[in-house]
């Protein structure tokens, strides 16, 4: 089995983004499973922590996080899931979090989103990824086998409940989440599917949901399961808000997104969500990485000038906003 050493010494090198053989893949991922495998579907997670929505590949943009957030262990983490596909990176950003969790289990949370999927990141990129930085899908393989551990939500000091997407019609407390064999590839319907596929809405009780799996919730159905446990707060990734976080349902649900210009277009801001000692709450907004676009490209003019307009940007209004 890998050292403290050994661990360390890949975290170093997927830092830089540079990935991991398909051998020390392998072995990364067994260790996770053994880990995985101890967690629950409500896993308890104790503050401090901050709290991150989807990456989406975009590595580059998770250095920044951790460059505004705080290195891990020094900050410990929750991440909601959607590590992989969209972005250049899946390969690289997923190793890293996944190393993370092992070197530091208590002190990193990954929770699994609906992109934590074989189907799904067959479509989306991961899978072609895999196939390019390796020259066959064994990476794949390990990584998606190992999705099927991950908790399905968090739950911090028994009042803020965390999860990739939202409410289920199937599940009225966080009991019957605990009941969920959560083990398996995510199906197409069902709470399990809910979970992780389900959007808050502006109208009252369930909805069919345009993604054409889980449901839209209204604030009525957020109210109520927050006051059936004891919760204060629904906290959630899954949708792109162009602040990075937006409160909705009366305070009841906050998304929070971490993929600053999600796909290297949308022109949003990320953010990520600091739980204090005392439970109080602030939300740090931050811009791109100055490197972008085309991997493995030198910086040409346009990406210095937009790097120069970040800076910019960064001395006129902040670019980490405190609220
Ligand atoms: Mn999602």
């Amino acid at each position: 089995m890998p050292s403290h050493a050994d661990l360390d010494r890949q975290i170093e090198h997927l830092m830089e983004c540079k990935p991991l053989t398909e051998a020390e893949v392998k072995i990364l991922c067994d260790q996770a499973r053994a880990i995985l495998v101890e967690e629950w579907n409500v896993q308890p997670v104790k503050c401090p922590v901050t709290v991150c929505g989807d990456i989406h590949g975009q590595f580059y943009d998770l250095i920044e996080l951790f460059r505004i957030g705080g290195n891990a262990p020094d900050t410990n983490y929750l991440f909601m899931g959607d590590y992989v596909d969209r972005g250049y990176y899946s390969v690289e950003t997923v190793t890293l979090l996944v190393a993370l969790k092992v070197r530091y289990r208590d002190r990193i949370t990954i929770l699994r989103g609906n992109h934590e999927s074989r189907q799904i990141t067959q479509v989306y990129g991961f899978y072609d990824e895999c196939l390019r930085k390796y020259g066959n899908a064994n990476v794949w393989k390990y990584f998606t086998d190992l999705f099927d551990y991950l908790p399905l939500t968090a739950l911090i000091e028994s009042q803020i409940f965390c999860l990739h997407g939202g409410l289920s019609p199937s599940l009225d407390t966080l009991d019957n989440v605990r009941a969920l064999d959560r083990i398996q590839e995510v199906p197409h319907e069902g709470p399990m599917c809910d979970l992780l596929w389900s959007d808050p809405d502006d109208r009252c009780g369930w909805g069919i949901s345009p993604r054409g799996a889980g449901y839209t919730f209204g604030q009525d159905i957020a109210a109520q399961f927050n006051h059936t446990n004891g919760l204060t707060l629904i906290s959630r990734a899954h949708q792109l808000v162009m602040e990075g976080y937006n409160w909705c349902q009366e305070k009841n649900v906050v998304t929070v997104f971490s993929a600053p210009n999600y796909c290297y277009r949308c022109g949003n801001m990320a953010a990520i969500l600091e739980i204090g000692e005392n439970m109080d709450q602030n939300f740090l907004q931050f811009d791109p990485a100055p490197r972008q676009i085309e991997p493995d490209t030198t910086p040409t003019q346009q990406s210095a000038q937009s790097t120069e307009q970040r800076v910019a940007h960064k001395q006129s209004t902040g670019t980490t906003e405190r609220h």
